[in-house]
């Protein structure tokens, strides 16, 4: 059995306010957003990290980050200016192991991150 929450949300096990969908990938707001556009980009498939994504080679990276992309630009906030971020491992702060990109956008973005 698959306990990974986000394949759950994937398989509409568990409910999220979905805003964008293509053929492997998908977008929810996060459940604790940190800005006024707070939105969780993954792909369909489990994989667990960034790295283990980059290494799949087979354009799914290419596809979560055009599926970031289109995400801002229907939230509004592509112009002013938006964040990617991929916590990657335990160290980054990474606490669900199914990779996803945070797009946070609709306010001031303090640099370095916390
Ligand atoms: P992290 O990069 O792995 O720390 O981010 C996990 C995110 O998943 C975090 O921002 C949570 O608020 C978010 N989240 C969610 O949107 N829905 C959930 O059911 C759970 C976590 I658990």
């Amino acid at each position: 059995m698959n306990d990974c929450l986000f394949c759950k949300i994937v398989a509409k096990e568990i409910p999220a306010e979905i805003v964008y969908e293509t053929g492997r990938t998908l977008a929810f707001r996060d459940i604790n957003p940190q800005a006024p556009t707070h939105v969780l980009v993954i792909p369909k498939g489990h994989h667990a990290t960034a790295a283990v994504l980059a290494d799949a080679d087979d354009g799914l990276a290419d596809e979560v980050l055009k599926t970031a992309h289109a995400v801002a630009v229907l939230e509004g906030v592509a112009d002013s200016g938006y964040r990617v971020v991929f916590n990657t491992g335990l160290g980054a702060g990474q606490t669900v192991f199914h990779v996803h990109a945070h797009v946070l956008g609709g306010r001031d973005l303090t640099w370095p991150p916390g």
